[in-house]
């Protein structure tokens, strides 16, 4: 006998043996426990990496302890197989994506059958194949008849020269990455799944994902990011429009020097139209696509829209601005400028030399420098009329109260979570599995006239 182990002889011998007795492959028992195991499907992109001779050598070793462990196990494999490689390497190459995604997979099942994984095969599914999407399609159709699918106009980043809808990671400094030209936020309809009708069950649920690291349960909640606060109305000086704000802080609610309005607010969208400066203000700003994080690190541009709103409280006549750092999907899209405790407020207020003024200062007395940025935590109120000596979490109740009393505002619990947006407007992937007519009513797809290819 060779005393070495010879994997080129000793590997192929086995996994032919395997093949021929179809080794791995499994069939409903009602005796024995059942146990189901599957990694995450790779994306058929041309040949393995070495991540995922590691995910899936992970699976394997479980799916094969729990075998000796006498349990019926399911363990299936198949391909993610649609997505965007597909169209470029389309291009590129000058092949039919489906030609080159059916050639990756040939070629990669290969390359796991040749690392000896437990599969059956027999089960083998690509998500690109109308018998999967199918499903896919017909679970759509039941989510939109329980009210959870919805189609709106949504902003995407568009390539003018080749006509065509980037995504994010296509825009490299503000241009589209192959054309080079300089990419336009344009609004398309779009279809969403509800999920933020499910914000605060899957918030209340992370307390019961025993087992999971605190890591991962912490950003699970930050991107949820429930925020309380308070919705506020101020009248548009002149007519009988509002313009409504959300805020965490009406505590500050007599520090405001000034309104701001995202660049697809109505409010900015009606000025742009009444003025040039600002329409030209709002195309040289507007960038579709751009995330919070960045948001934060851009200078905070604005101009001054030709309209106020009156203080609910005061009745002073506040400016409302289109700024370039308020987003549109967030509370109202509108906020109210206090730069004596908002550093982003600060920032701007300083920039566009607004008054800045202090309204909350230090419970403990500590000396504050309004000069040298905002003061934003919580304290003590002062120059807030009637409210003056309130701690902030008292004043905080006591304006909702007034604001909710007088009709002028009301508590409001929001969430950072997005609906999220399915449609990809592109080639090589699941139709939508929708019928529009031409009155342009629209209609789901009966269960049998399924799959649409
Ligand atoms: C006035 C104020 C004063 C604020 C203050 C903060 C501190 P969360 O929910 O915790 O993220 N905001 C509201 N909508 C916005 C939007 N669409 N784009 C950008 N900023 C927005 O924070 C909510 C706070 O973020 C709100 O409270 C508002 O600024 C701002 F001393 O209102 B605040």
């Amino acid at each position: 006998m060779d005393r070495a182990y010879q994997p080129q002889k000793i590997e192929l011998e086995v996994q032919a043996a395997w093949k021929e007795k179809r080794a791995f492959k499994v069939t409903e028992d009602p005796d024995r426990e059942k146990f189901y195991c599957l990694s995450m499907f790779p994306y058929p992109s041309g040949k393995l990496h070495i991540g995922h001779v590691r995910n899936y050598t992970i699976g394997d070793v479980i799916a094969r302890y729990q075998r000796l462990q006498g349990r019926n196990v399911l363990q299936p494999m198949g391909w993610d197989a649609f997505g965007l490689p597909a169209e470029n390497a389309a291009i590129e190459n000058r092949v039919a994506p489906a030609k080159w995604t059916y050639q990756n997979i040939d070629y990669m099942r290969t390359q796991l059958q040749r690392l000896g994984f437990a599969y059956d095969w027999g089960r083998e599914i690509a998500t690109c194949r109308p018998e999967y999407y199918r499903w896919e399609q017909w679970f759509f159709t039941e989510l939109y008849r329980k009210g959870l699918v919805y189609k709106k106009t949504a902003p995407v980043n568009w390539d003018p020269v080749d006509q065509t809808v980037l995504a994010n990671e296509q825009v490299i400094d503000g241009r589209g990455w192959r054309s080079g030209a300089v990419v336009e936020r344009k609004e398309i309809p779009q279809w969403f799944l509800k999920i933020t009708d499910y914000s605060e069950e899957l918030l209340e649920e992370l307390d019961n994902l025993d087992g999971w690291p605190d890591s991962v349960r912490t950003m699970q909640r930050n991107w949820i990011g429930r925020s309380e606060g308070v919705e506020i109305d101020f009248p548009i000086a002149g007519g009988p429009e509002k313009l409504t704000v959300f805020t965490t802080r009406p505590d500050t609610l007599f520090g405001v020097s000034y309104m701001a309005v995202a660049f697809e607010h109505p409010v900015a969208v009606a000025a742009a139209q009444r003025r040039a400066d600002i329409a030209a203000f709002v195309q040289k700003y507007s960038s579709a696509g751009t995330s919070e994080a960045e948001l934060e690190a851009m200078e905070k541009e604005g101009i001054p829209l030709d309209i106020h709103v009156t203080h609910p409280f005061t009745g002073e006549a506040l400016p409302v601005w289109v700024a370039n750092f308020i987003l549109m999907g967030y509370g109202t899209g509108a906020v109210m400028g206090v730069p004596g405790h908002d550093s982003r407020d600060w920032e701007f207020a300083t920039k566009h030399e607004l008054p800045i003024r202090p309204v909350i200062r230090p419970a403990d007395g500590a000396v504050i420098n309004l000069d040298e940025g905002a003061y934003v935590q919580k304290g003590i109120l002062e120059n807030s009329g009637e409210f003056d000596g309130r701690t902030s979490e008292q004043a905080f109740a006591a304006i909702a109260d007034r604001l909710e009393g007088t009709g002028m505002g009301r508590r409001k619990v929001n969430y950072r979570l997005r609906d999220w947006g399915i449609s990809r407007q592109r080639y090589w992937g699941c139709p939508i599995p929708v019928i529009t007519d031409e009155g342009g009513g629209s209609a789901p797809l009966p269960a049998h006239e399924l799959p649409v290819v």
